[in-house]
């Protein structure tokens, strides 16, 4: 789209610069990929290749508003001026303008068909799951996470919260978790989310991913990290009194670290009978069908 392209080539980096200088003021660049930062202005740095198709096409929204929002202001300025009372001693009795009726009605719904394209495109991108190379599934709780890994021999852990009285060298407050989930770099993965409870939502704003974690229900997204790091997330739904102490700490590392990691993880996490949460995962990858037991 021409608008677009202009827009994404041209005036959105200058506004993402001009976003992006202002905080950097007294901050180390490596936190900045991470977490949220003081005086943030602009979105987290992406880590995603979705996650900067995101923000270009948020950088594009702004332009557009900004422009309908000027044009607006200017227009009712001159409103103002050209039919003030001192000007104007006899008002006009227009009422209908058949022409004027027409623009401002199909402008509006011509700008509108045009923002649906590049919307509607990243919308079918973040529903494209097919193809991805691991699975990890999310289960919302009153109030943290449970991650299951059924690629990786079925081992399954909870994230909790880091207190404050526990937290390490550069863990964040109210964002680390006692156990990170861990994923290979440039790999796809296919993220089921559910809920045990009430509804939370599971959100990691350097994907630019906000997934609802529904009871009965499971929703599916994938995600693609292209750099190394943890990237920190939290509950995005508002789940009780613990909403605000249920962070999400995704851990991005090299293929060779992820195959080391899944070893001790298997260990860490080895799952028996008596170790079943309750109430029991969902298990909706296992449901076998009756011409599947025949064998
Ligand atoms: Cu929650």
């Amino acid at each position: 789209m021409a608008v677009g392209g202009y827009m994404d080539r041209w005036l959105a980096p200058v506004i993402r610069r001009l976003c992006l200088a202002l905080p950097l003021f007294g901050l180390s660049t490596s936190a900045w990929a991470q977490q949220p930062t003081p005086w943030q202005l602009g979105f987290q740095e992406p880590a995603t290749e979705f996650a900067r198709r995101a923000d270009a096409f948020h950088d594009g929204m702004l332009i557009l508003i900004f422009a309908i929002a000027i044009f607006v202001l200017l227009l009712l300025l001159y409103t103002m001026w050209r039919f003030r009372a001192s000007a104007n001693p006899n008002p006009s009795k227009t009422t209908h303008n058949t022409l004027v009726e027409i623009l401002w009605t199909g402008i509006p719904v011509l700008i509108l068909v045009i923002v649906a394209v590049p919307s509607f495109r990243l919308l079918f991108l973040s529903d494209a799951v097919a193809d991805s190379q691991m699975t990890i599934k999310a289960i919302g709780r009153q109030w943290y996470w449970t991650y299951e890994y059924p690629d990786h021999g079925d081992f399954v852990f909870d994230a909790f919260i880091v207190e404050d009285d526990d937290l390490q060298e550069g863990q964040p407050r109210l964002l680390a978790t006692d156990n990170n989930i861990v994923v290979p770099v440039d790999t796809k993965v296919r993220l089921l989310v559910t809920s045990s409870d009430v509804l939370h939502a599971w959100a990691v704003p350097s994907f630019a991913i906000k997934v609802d974690a529904v009871p009965g229900r499971t929703n599916e997204i994938w995600f693609q990290a292209d750099k190394t790091g943890i990237f920190y997330g939290q509950c995005s739904e508002l789940c009780g009194s613990g909403h605000g102490y249920m962070p999400i700490a995704v851990e991005v590392v090299t293929q060779d670290e992820f195959d080391a990691w899944v070893v001790r993880a298997q260990e860490q996490f080895a799952k028996s009978d008596d170790t079943l949460l309750d109430p029991k995962p969902i298990r909706i990858a296992e449901i076998q069908f009756p011409h599947q037991g025949a064998e």
